[in-house]
Protein backbone atom coordinates (compact mmCIF):
# COMPACT_ATOMS: atom_id res chain seq x y z
CA UNK A 1 0.00 0.00 0.00
CA UNK A 2 1.31 3.25 -1.08
CA UNK A 3 0.34 6.34 1.33
CA UNK A 4 1.04 9.60 1.20
CA UNK A 5 0.35 12.48 3.79
CA UNK A 6 -2.49 14.82 3.07
CA UNK A 7 -1.67 18.07 4.46
CA UNK A 8 -3.06 21.43 5.20
CA UNK A 9 -5.18 23.02 3.75
CA UNK A 10 -6.67 19.84 2.04
CA UNK A 11 -10.15 19.59 2.52
CA UNK A 12 -9.81 16.06 3.42
CA UNK A 13 -8.52 16.89 7.09
CA UNK A 14 -11.73 18.02 7.63
CA UNK A 15 -13.94 14.93 6.99
CA UNK A 16 -15.19 13.04 10.24
CA UNK A 17 -13.80 9.15 9.86
CA UNK A 18 -16.48 6.08 10.28
CA UNK A 19 -16.16 3.39 12.65
CA UNK A 20 -14.29 0.45 11.34
CA UNK A 21 -16.18 -3.13 11.81
CA UNK A 22 -14.21 -5.40 9.24
CA UNK A 23 -11.01 -6.06 11.67
CA UNK A 24 -9.74 -8.05 7.95
CA UNK A 25 -6.19 -8.35 5.75
CA UNK A 26 -7.08 -4.29 4.13
CA UNK A 27 -7.23 -2.86 7.97
CA UNK A 28 -3.90 -4.79 8.78
CA UNK A 29 -2.27 -3.44 5.73
CA UNK A 30 -3.55 0.17 5.91
CA UNK A 31 -1.82 0.09 9.65
CA UNK A 32 1.30 -1.13 8.37
CA UNK A 33 1.38 1.38 5.79
CA UNK A 34 1.04 3.77 8.25
CA UNK A 35 3.86 2.70 10.51
CA UNK A 36 6.14 2.80 7.66
CA UNK A 37 5.09 6.66 6.57
CA UNK A 38 4.77 7.91 10.12
CA UNK A 39 8.34 6.09 10.92
CA UNK A 40 10.07 8.10 7.55
CA UNK A 41 8.25 11.48 8.39
CA UNK A 42 9.81 11.26 12.07
CA UNK A 43 6.35 11.19 13.52
CA UNK A 44 4.73 10.09 16.85
CA UNK A 45 1.59 9.70 15.73
CA UNK A 46 -0.78 9.37 12.77
CA UNK A 47 -4.33 9.15 11.92
CA UNK A 48 -5.80 7.38 8.97
CA UNK A 49 -7.43 10.25 7.74
CA UNK A 50 -3.90 12.09 7.35
CA UNK A 51 -3.08 9.48 4.40
CA UNK A 52 -6.83 9.80 3.05
CA UNK A 53 -8.18 6.90 4.94
CA UNK A 54 -11.69 8.16 6.60
CA UNK A 55 -11.27 5.21 9.09
CA UNK A 56 -11.24 5.50 12.90
CA UNK A 57 -7.93 4.40 13.45
CA UNK A 58 -4.69 5.84 14.96
CA UNK A 59 -1.48 4.84 16.18
CA UNK A 60 1.05 6.16 18.48
CA UNK A 61 5.02 5.41 19.04
CA UNK A 62 6.09 7.79 22.10
CA UNK A 63 9.46 7.65 22.35
CA UNK A 64 11.74 6.59 25.73
CA UNK A 65 13.80 9.08 27.49
CA UNK A 66 16.50 8.68 25.27
CA UNK A 67 13.98 9.84 22.86
CA UNK A 68 14.24 6.42 20.63
CA UNK A 69 11.47 5.24 19.27
CA UNK A 70 10.74 1.24 19.71
CA UNK A 71 8.15 -1.06 17.79
CA UNK A 72 7.53 -2.66 20.73
CA UNK A 73 5.37 0.44 22.25
CA UNK A 74 3.72 1.22 19.01
CA UNK A 75 0.01 1.69 19.89
CA UNK A 76 -2.95 1.28 17.50
CA UNK A 77 -6.20 2.29 18.14
CA UNK A 78 -9.19 1.46 16.28
CA UNK A 79 -12.62 3.14 17.57
CA UNK A 80 -11.14 4.83 20.21
CA UNK A 81 -13.67 6.69 22.72
CA UNK A 82 -12.60 8.90 25.59
CA UNK A 83 -14.63 7.73 29.09
CA UNK A 84 -12.83 9.78 31.30
CA UNK A 85 -10.43 13.27 31.41
CA UNK A 86 -8.98 15.10 34.30
CA UNK A 87 -7.39 18.29 34.50
CA UNK A 88 -5.12 20.42 32.17
CA UNK A 89 -1.68 20.30 30.34
CA UNK A 90 -0.23 22.49 27.80
CA UNK A 91 1.71 21.14 25.18
CA UNK A 92 4.16 22.86 22.35
CA UNK A 93 2.26 20.40 19.48
CA UNK A 94 2.92 19.84 15.40
CA UNK A 95 1.50 17.53 12.86
CA UNK A 96 2.48 16.11 10.13
CA UNK A 97 -0.16 17.28 8.04
CA UNK A 98 0.95 21.07 9.73
CA UNK A 99 4.38 20.77 8.88
CA UNK A 100 7.17 23.39 10.00
CA UNK A 101 4.69 24.68 12.74
CA UNK A 102 4.62 24.28 16.30
CA UNK A 103 1.90 25.88 18.74
CA UNK A 104 1.03 25.79 23.23
CA UNK A 105 -2.43 23.62 23.01
CA UNK A 106 -3.96 23.01 26.12
CA UNK A 107 -5.63 19.30 26.50
CA UNK A 108 -6.59 17.16 28.96
CA UNK A 109 -3.91 16.17 31.47
CA UNK A 110 -5.20 12.46 32.17
CA UNK A 111 -7.17 10.28 30.21
CA UNK A 112 -9.09 6.75 30.00
CA UNK A 113 -9.87 5.02 26.47
CA UNK A 114 -11.37 2.15 25.23
CA UNK A 115 -10.36 1.19 21.82
CA UNK A 116 -9.77 -1.54 19.60
CA UNK A 117 -6.92 -3.60 19.14
CA UNK A 118 -6.27 -4.80 15.01
CA UNK A 119 -8.05 -7.93 15.83
CA UNK A 120 -11.14 -6.20 17.19
CA UNK A 121 -10.16 -7.40 21.09
CA UNK A 122 -11.85 -4.34 23.41
CA UNK A 123 -9.07 -2.48 25.52
CA UNK A 124 -8.55 -0.09 27.87
CA UNK A 125 -5.63 2.75 28.67
CA UNK A 126 -5.58 4.93 31.55
CA UNK A 127 -2.75 7.68 31.15
CA UNK A 128 -1.45 10.96 31.29
CA UNK A 129 1.94 12.92 30.14
CA UNK A 130 2.93 13.31 25.69
CA UNK A 131 0.98 9.88 25.36
CA UNK A 132 -2.56 11.20 26.82
CA UNK A 133 -1.60 14.41 24.40
CA UNK A 134 -0.38 12.42 21.64
CA UNK A 135 -4.27 9.97 21.97
CA UNK A 136 -6.00 13.41 22.10
CA UNK A 137 -4.47 15.14 19.05
CA UNK A 138 -5.04 11.88 16.73
CA UNK A 139 -8.69 11.48 18.24
CA UNK A 140 -9.26 15.20 16.96
CA UNK A 141 -8.22 14.25 13.45
CA UNK A 142 -10.94 11.26 13.56
CA UNK A 143 -13.43 14.44 13.82
CA UNK A 144 -11.49 16.50 11.42
CA UNK A 145 -9.92 18.69 13.84
CA UNK A 146 -6.63 19.95 13.40
CA UNK A 147 -4.89 21.51 16.29
CA UNK A 148 -4.44 24.88 14.34
CA UNK A 149 -8.00 25.10 14.93
CA UNK A 150 -8.15 25.25 18.45
CA UNK A 151 -5.97 28.05 18.59
CA UNK A 152 -7.15 31.69 19.52
CA UNK A 153 -7.73 34.07 16.86
CA UNK A 154 -4.30 35.91 16.99
CA UNK A 155 -2.48 32.85 17.39
CA UNK A 156 -4.28 31.25 14.14
CA UNK A 157 -3.51 34.27 12.40
CA UNK A 158 -0.30 34.25 13.51
CA UNK A 159 -0.08 30.68 11.40
CA UNK A 160 -2.00 31.76 8.78
CA UNK A 161 0.59 34.64 8.27
CA UNK A 162 3.27 31.98 8.59
CA UNK A 163 1.51 29.53 6.39
CA UNK A 164 1.17 32.72 3.85
CA UNK A 165 5.00 33.54 3.89
CA UNK A 166 6.29 29.65 3.42
CA UNK A 167 4.00 29.04 0.54
CA UNK A 168 5.76 32.34 -1.07
CA UNK A 169 8.89 31.05 -0.29
CA UNK A 170 7.96 27.56 -2.34
CA UNK A 171 6.93 29.30 -5.33
CA UNK A 172 9.98 31.20 -5.46
CA UNK A 173 12.31 28.42 -5.33
C1 LIG B 1 0.91 14.58 17.15
O1 LIG B 1 2.71 14.82 15.71
C2 LIG B 1 1.42 15.09 18.45
O2 LIG B 1 6.09 19.82 11.66
C3 LIG B 1 1.95 13.84 16.34
O3 LIG B 1 8.20 19.06 10.21
C4 LIG B 1 2.04 16.33 18.53
O4 LIG B 1 4.16 13.32 14.94
C5 LIG B 1 1.28 14.37 19.58
C6 LIG B 1 6.28 16.31 12.68
C7 LIG B 1 2.49 16.81 19.74
C8 LIG B 1 1.74 14.85 20.79
C9 LIG B 1 2.35 16.06 20.87
C10 LIG B 1 5.85 17.62 12.58
C11 LIG B 1 7.36 15.91 11.93
C12 LIG B 1 5.60 15.32 13.52
C13 LIG B 1 6.49 18.53 11.76
C14 LIG B 1 3.81 14.48 14.98
C15 LIG B 1 7.59 18.12 11.01
C16 LIG B 1 8.02 16.81 11.09
C17 LIG B 1 4.49 15.55 14.23
CO1 LIG C 1 -1.84 15.65 13.58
Amino acid sequence: MKLNIVEYPDRKLKEKSVAVELFNEELHNLLDAMYHIMMDSNGIGLAAIQVAHAKRVLILSIPDEEGEQHKEDLIEMINPVITYKSGESVYQEGCLSVPSFYEDIVRFESISVNYQDREGNTKKIETDGLLSIAIQHEMDHLEGILFIDKLSYSRRKKFEKEYKRAQKEKTLS
